[in-house]
């Protein structure tokens, strides 16, 4: 790992998420192939890393391996980005069923740090399920992105490190403005940030109408952008985003506007400590 300088910035693209619809949006890409075309495009509109769910071809969230393995050498195809799966998958599934893509050798998976209210319902993540998430993130040699959507996610995840699960420097997200947990307000964020593990990257996903603001934020306190459909389907007001990348090209403005430059995905690399994808 290098560190990043404070110029550069890395620009993550949540292009389908789990809970998003046709319903909701018809912009949404469900199959392989809308999935691969979705990524090249925010690539080439600036994003360095997917985050990456995976559907069935009805639609509905699915963490199979065989799905990300398809979606997944699709994307491998089209473009050397960094692929993150997605441990979380979708609230109600199983903890051995979250950890499918794992088998697809991602670069990188998501390590949700606590339980959390997720609209109406729980989004469960107990200490024994972040343990055996987090051993079995390590044991596949992936590189964990810590989720963090409360305060006490942080602790949690030291936690974790002081019994070995995970280790320094740490990739942190700070989902905000999901509803029912933490609002995504200016100062929550820099509260945040201000208890951030020494040496660690760090970026904010924020839901809503609040992903714009919240990337303009990060963007001046130093932290990296994640935007995309997972987290907020319009461009503005009324407005339904095309797909992801008008979303990666807003922040990439934002970004710019902001004196950070969108690193290179061989950059990302370097400064995630990721080895090159063979
Ligand atoms: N769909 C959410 C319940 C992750 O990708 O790891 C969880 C989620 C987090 O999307
Ligand atoms: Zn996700």
């Amino acid at each position: 790992m290098t560190h990043a300088r404070p110029d550069e910035i890395i620009i993550t693209a949540a292009i389908v998420g789990a809970e998003v619809t046709r319903d909701d949006t018809p912009h949404l890409p469900i199959t392989a192939e809308e999935l691969a075309l979705e990524a090249k495009r925010c690539h080439d509109a600036g994003a360095s890393v997917i985050h990456l769910h995976a559907r069935e071809p009805d639609g509905r969230a699915t963490q199979s391996k065989e799905r990300f393995q398809e979606a997944i050498d699709a994307i491998r195809k089209t473009t050397d980005v960094i692929i993150q799966t997605s441990t979380g998958g979708a609230v109600g599934m199983s903890v051995e069923e979250r950890l499918g893509p794992l088998h697809c050798k991602p670069d990188m998976a998501t390590l949700n740090c606590g339980s959390v209210n997720f609209g109406d319902e729980i989004f469960e993540n107990s200490r024994p399920q972040m343990r055996m998430i987090a051993e079995r993130i390590k044991k596949a040699g992936v590189v964990p992105e810590l989720e963090i959507y409360e305060v006490g996610h942080l602790d949690n995840a030291m936690a974790l490190a002081k019994e070995g699960l995970i280790s320094a420097p740490f990739h942190i997200q700070f989902v905000l403005g999901i509803a029912g947990a933490v609002g995504a307000r200016p100062e929550v964020l820099r509260f945040l940030v201000s208890q951030l593990p020494k040496d660690s990257t760090w970026g904010v996903a924020a839901v809503g109408r609040h992903q714009m603001p919240m990337a303009e934020l990060a963007s001046e306190l130093g932290g990296n952008v994640r935007v995309g459909l997972e987290d907020n389907i319009y461009l503005e007001k009324g407005v339904l985003a095309e797909g992801s990348a008008p979303l990666v090209a807003r922040a990439v403005a934002i970004a710019r506007s902001r004196g950070r430059e969108p690193v290179t995905t061989a950059r990302a690399r370097e400064i995630l400590g990721l080895v090159a994808h063979v």
